[in-house]
């Protein structure tokens, strides 16, 4: 049954967001995943760029077991059919995914809805105009995880701060050792991939990430 996050007190995008890497190895992908929620991360997206749809289905049911046991919400990348179909917390859509609208239709009043805003300032107040939970911004670092991304600025986390009151998301390239500006923007949660999941210890990334947050 999908959660009540967005009723509750206890639901706030706040912190570190673990999103998961493209891997066909599920059993390590579910360890990791256990240490980034162990070491504090408080919500999972399920993103795979993989092709085999039930490889892909199985995977995050796996996922969302885990993070139904941890008490944390799970979202899925860019698939509302998936979403539905596994009865997970919500979706995250892009400029190329199902329009935030339709989807709320679909997925209900409880269902937490992201929406990635790329550079976009006014795509951001778009998003909250149609009940977005929360906006992304970036790439605010260069990534390898998607090469080609976007560029956001540390001014523009700032300007989106004054004007937008759902919560922000940071994400791309985002390491500890440059999450430090991003956060002192006043930016509600990064969104990690790669330096979370290739960290040698996940958990105390996941802790150090954290304590930049206080
Ligand atoms: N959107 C913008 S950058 C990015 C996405 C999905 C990749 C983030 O991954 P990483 O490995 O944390 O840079
Ligand atoms: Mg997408």
């Amino acid at each position: 049954m999908m959660m009540n996050w967005n009723m509750r007190d206890s639901f706030i995008i706040k912190g570190l967001y673990a999103i998961t890497p493209d891997t066909a190895d599920l059993n390590t992908l579910i360890h990791k995943t256990q240490l980034a929620i162990e070491g504090g991360a408080s919500m999972v997206q399920y993103r795979s760029k993989i092709q085999d749809r039930d490889v892909k289905m199985q995977q995050c049911g796996a996922i969302l077991r885990l993070c139904r046991e941890y008490a944390v919400p799970c979202i899925v990348n860019d698939d509302v059919g998936m979403c539905l179909n596994l009865e997970a917390d919500g979706v995250h859509l892009g400029k190329n995914d199902d329009n935030i609208a339709e989807v709320r239709l679909i997925l209900g009043e409880d269902a937490i809805i992201g929406s990635s805003c790329y550079d976009q300032l006014s795509r951001a107040k778009q998003a909250q105009k149609e009940g977005a939970n929360y906006v992304a911004f970036g790439a605010m670092f260069p990534t390898l995880t998607k090469p080609n991304a976007t560029r956001a600025t540390l001014e523009l986390l700032s300007e989106a701060k004054s004007e937008i009151h759902i919560p922000i998301v940071a994400i791309g390239g985002i390491t500890v050792n440059n999450a430090h500006d991003v956060i002192e923007t006043g930016i509600d949660a990064i969104a990690v991939i790669t330096s979370l999941y290739e960290a040698k210890s996940i958990k105390e990334t996941a802790e150090t990430f954290l304590k930049m947050f206080h």
